[in-house]
């Protein structure tokens, strides 16, 4: 077990940045990354029309180079139009199910076949007749037909797949690990208490613990990109319950205290110049603050708390249907928020307090630790974990694991029910 420096100096050396910077990141808009998925999950989808179509008459020509000459044009059409006309339907949303893929697939690929064989023939200088009309009518069930079939089935299967990788490719954070902070505001003193009797805060040194804790992120290989002060916002500090991040998506919560619902738009702002982030909000009468959200793998745990309501619930599953996460709600009427009950170790081990678990068997492996303040782990790395100075037999047991832990004095937070946890929200 490290404790990386005492709790009221600041674990800083001469090389390290100070952990307060703000850095600014060069914008990289979410819509950017939305509209390059849509068109290339359009694109892939044309390209495969023609591909199998032109590959399709080449084989059953006997291997004969002149299907190139004669119907290459006429497909790359085809899938010229079909790339448009699904770039639309993509971009309002056509992926989101199966069944609105398989139809706008089936509608593009008849349209864009239609399309293309009317505007082939009346290249060739024939008129618009009755006739022109039957021809391509008929096409779609013979000179089209495995045009059709490719794009539909192509919008089903392949779609999706390359929508999904090119939205959530995000090569620049990979090598970046950023952490959002945001400096304690002068009213710290005020901040809402649900479970704990109000004493007094020692700003002075809740600064010093917050300047500490940031030292450490950074002295672990973090990013600390800091929020603009809200001086005014007594809570702004536990930035954590502002905004969740799931792959390269930053969900703006909808805190559910009145006093701390100013706090996101300094996050959005400082989210939207973060690189690769799309950005999506829970809406009011939703509420649901960070601190509820707990992911481990592919499950999101979110609590049903005093702060996060049904609806809130409802939005995020809704939000993440479509990323391959799972939500499960679990009810926390014991604690604050669901993270002041239970963390995740980097293994997925659900740690929390037995007093304070509503329901500890809804976690597939549950440890349960000692202290109440020992519950709170952030993971900093696959190997080492960060903890409130508050549990040292909590650390010691997790030492014990075999991780790495280091503990920092965040005293003066955990008098306003902060934990480790709040004071950041790791960009993932
Ligand atoms: C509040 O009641 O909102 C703050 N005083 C404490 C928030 C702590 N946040 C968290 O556990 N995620």
């Amino acid at each position: 077990m490290t404790s990386p420096a005492p709790s009221d100096q600041p674990a800083r050396d001469a090389d390290t940045p100070a952990p307060t910077e703000a850095r600014r990141l060069a914008p990289r808009p979410g819509t950017t990354r939305t509209l390059l998925a849509v068109l290339a999950s359009a694109g892939a989808v044309g390209a495969l029309g023609f591909a199998a179509a032109v590959l399709a008459f080449f084989i059953g020509n006997g291997h004969s180079p002149e299907v190139f000459s004669q119907l290459a044009g006429h497909f790359a059409l085809a899938g010229l139009f079909a790339t448009m006309l699904l770039a639309v339907s993509n971009a309002v949303g056509a992926l989101r199910t199966w069944f609105l893929a398989l139809i706008s697939g089936l509608a593009a690929a008849v349209l864009a076949a239609i399309l293309a064989t009317t505007a082939t023939v009346l290249a060739t200088g024939r008129g618009v007749t009755g006739e022109l009309f039957l021809f391509v009518i008929g096409s779609l069930v013979s000179l089209n037909l495995v045009f059709v079939l490719a794009v539909s089935l192509g919008e089903l299967w392949l779609a999706p797949r390359v929508y999904r990788a090119v939205r959530d490719h995000r090569p620049a954070r990979r090598e970046r690990r950023i952490a959002l902070v945001r400096i304690p505001a002068s009213n710290l003193a005020d901040g809402e208490l649900t479970h704990l009797e109000r004493t007094p805060v020692d700003a002075a040194r809740a600064d010093e613990q917050w300047d500490n804790y940031c030292a450490v992120l950074v002295a672990e290989g973090w990013e600390t990109v800091e929020v603009d002060a809200a001086p005014e916002l007594a809570d702004s500090v536990f930035v954590e319950d502002a905004v969740v991040f799931f792959d390269g998506l930053a969900v703006l919560t909808s805190p559910g205290a009145d006093s701390r619902r100013g706090e996101i738009e300094g996050v959005e702002r400082t989210v939207r110049d973060l690189p690769g982030v799309e950005i999506a909000r829970i809406e009011l009468p939703g509420t649901l603050d960070g601190g509820d959200v707990l992911k481990v793998g592919r499950t999101v745990y979110v609590g049903a708390s005093s702060r996060t309501n049904a609806e809130g619930i409802r939005q995020l599953r809704e939000l993440l249907a479509d990323r391959g996460h799972t939500v499960v709600a679990v009810p926390v009427t014991r604690a604050l928020h669901l993270k002041s009950a239970v963390t995740a170790l980097p293994d997925g081990t659900v740690v929390g307090h037995p007093e304070l678990v509503d329901a500890p068997t809804l976690f597939p492996r549950f440890l349960p630790v000692p202290e109440r303040e020992g519950v709170a782990v952030v993971a900093l790395s696959d190997e080492t974990l960060l903890m409130s100075a508050s549990a040292p037999e909590t650390a010691r047991l997790l030492s014990g694991l075999g991780y790495r832990v280091l503990t920092v004095d965040i005293g003066e937070f955990e008098k306003l029910e902060g934990c480790v946890t709040c004071l950041s929200v790791r960009v993932r």
